[in-house]
């Protein structure tokens, strides 16, 4: 039995942008998701797994598969119902899974032969065996899986082309923001794999550099930084010779043991979610853990860097809370924390979050025409209605952000003051010429955004409510 499994691209996202912005070929992630289904999937299956970010895929020419696997963000939806058009015309069964196919069943359900929810490790084997014998259901629920479940990634397969490699070490966030998916998708436990299971997959990923996809690598609560010390000290033990980079919450600036243990283990960098600049902002959506004991950030973010671990700070724009200026704050109140690279993100409302039920009982979500609208459900564009901002506004914000944060003036001295404590100058530099680049990129997107709204009269221009 042949399975190919899919992993669909949008071109509106900017990072896959590989060929308008060379920087971008740093940026292009391994689809982990459907690297564990195939470590899922039995070994009499020949599996091929085509990642669409790398190039266009040439589906004619590939050997027919008996079972096509896709897996959708939201973002990815429409094009991944195109091609399971196309593999549906040819007769082979087509199953979705992921965050969307979870979140929108019924959408997904029409335009596939069967919908995965959940995550996949408690009902793969049954949906393949019902495909091998073609008795697929319409709907499987795969729901939260035990840990011990979770397979080792065919981090074989899909060896090419990648900067970076990919491994999970922990699934599920208690914190549950207003606007994320991940307490919805993965539930609010946080459930850790055995350590020895993660430093051996470790050494199965081929690549030097691995993103740790976990959404909060630490934790929040005391057994959390514990289980996270010990996996340190067991990778370190284990001389692993990888660079990582992982998301955490800012408490990773706490415990100094933590640092040392984290570095020594690889870690070369941290993505943290600051989101607001003000405790008002972070009230709305949920994440007063940020605020906890009246933290000073630029404190915390200097002792992480003192370990030769970058920070990558990313905000949101559009909260109910934010008033014209509120670009410039965000760039002002990111150079006085002191991170090396700044990702802002406008406010979206993502299907199944407690954001969308709010926005859309307030009928704020402006683009919501489905599908066909996802594909702007980026985060790099305004698709709801925000109440201080108006269209143009929102976006002169964000530009106004980037322009101040990524100017070569600003760039030029993070660079220096990394040099200056030797803390990875030429990473920040790719990184800092990564963001700037697509600055370019955005502006163009931006236009051809206002350009397709300004023709649709389903959307109407109204102006924010005060
Ligand atoms: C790593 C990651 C990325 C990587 C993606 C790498 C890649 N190619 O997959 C990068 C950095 C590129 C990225 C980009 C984006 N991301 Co992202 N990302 C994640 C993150 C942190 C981990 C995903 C992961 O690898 N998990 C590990 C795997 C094993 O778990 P999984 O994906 O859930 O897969 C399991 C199940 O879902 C299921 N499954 C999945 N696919 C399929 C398919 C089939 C057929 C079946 C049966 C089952 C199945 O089985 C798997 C095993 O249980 C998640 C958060 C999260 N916890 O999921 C956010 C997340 C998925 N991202 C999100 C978003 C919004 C984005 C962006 C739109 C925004 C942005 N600017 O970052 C872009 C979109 C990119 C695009 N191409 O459209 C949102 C998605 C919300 C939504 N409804 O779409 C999430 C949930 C984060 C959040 N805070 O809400 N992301
Ligand atoms: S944004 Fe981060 S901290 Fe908040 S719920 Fe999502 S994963 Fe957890």
């Amino acid at each position: 039995m042949r399975l190919c499994l899919i992993n669909p691209s949008n071109p509106l996202v900017s990072i896959v942008k590989v060929k308008e912005s060379r920087w971008n070929r740093y940026r292009v992630w391994k689809p982990l998701n459907l690297m564990v289904l195939a470590g899922l999937t039995p070994r009499d299956w020949e599996i091929s797994i085509v990642d669409e970010n790398l190039g266009a895929a040439d589906y004619p020419a590939m050997p027919r598969p008996d079972l096509v696997g896709i897996t959708a963000f939201t973002s990815q939806a429409n094009r991944a119902y195109e091609v399971a058009a196309h593999f549906r015309r040819l007769g082979v069964p087509v199953v979705m899974g992921g965050i969307h196919a979870t979140m929108c069943v019924e959408e997904v359900m029409q335009r596939v032969d069967s919908v995965v929810t959940g995550e996949a490790e408690g009902i793969w084997a049954q949906v393949l065996e019902d495909a091998r014998y073609g008795r697929l259901k319409r709907a499987y629920e795969g729901g939260l899986a035990e840990t011990s479940d979770v397979p080792f990634a065919r981090h074989d397969l899909l060896a090419t082309g990648y900067a970076f490699g990919a491994i999970q070490t922990t699934r599920g966030c208690p914190l549950n923001c207003s606007f994320c998916s991940v307490t919805a998708f993965n539930g609010a436990r946080y459930r850790q794999r055995a350590i020895p299971d993660v430093v051996r997959e470790f050494q199965m990923v081929r690549e030097k550099r691995v993103l740790v996809v976990d959404d909060n690598l630490i934790g929040t609560r005391p057994d959390h930084i514990a289980r996270a010390k010990d996996l340190f000290r067991a990778m370190a033990q284990a001389d692993l010779r990888k660079q990582w980079v992982a998301q955490a919450t800012i408490n990773f600036a706490d415990d100094e043991e933590l640092l040392v243990l984290a570095a020594k283990a690889g870690c070369r960098g941290v993505f943290i979610g600051f989101e607001s600049p003000t405790p008002e902002g972070l009230g709305e959506i949920g994440k007063k853990f940020n605020l906890w004991k009246g933290r000073d950030f630029r404190a915390s973010v200097r002792r992480i860097q003192r370990h030769d671990i970058l920070v990558v700070g990313s905000f949101i724009i559009g909260l109910d809370v934010d008033e014209p200026g509120i670009g410039k704050r965000i760039a002002e109140v990111a150079g006085r924390y002191g991170v090396d690279n700044l990702n802002v993100l406008f406010l979206t409302p993502f299907p199944g979050t407690r954001l969308w039920n709010q926005m859309k009982s307030e009928d704020r979500i402006a683009l919501d025409t489905f599908p066909e609208d996802w594909r702007y459900y980026t985060l790099t564009f305004p698709v709801a209605r925000y109440k201080h901002l108006s269209l143009d506004g929102i976006i002169e914000e964000m530009l106004s952000c980037d322009r101040s944060f990524y100017s070569m003036r600003r760039i030029s001295r993070r660079i220096c003051s990394s040099l200056w404590h030797r803390r990875m100058p030429l990473v920040n530099l790719v990184g800092n010429l990564s963001y700037r680049s697509n600055l370019r990129l955005n502006r163009k997107a931006y236009a051809d955004f206002m350009y397709q709204r300004g023709n649709r009269a389903d959307i109407g221009v109204r102006e924010p409510s005060r």
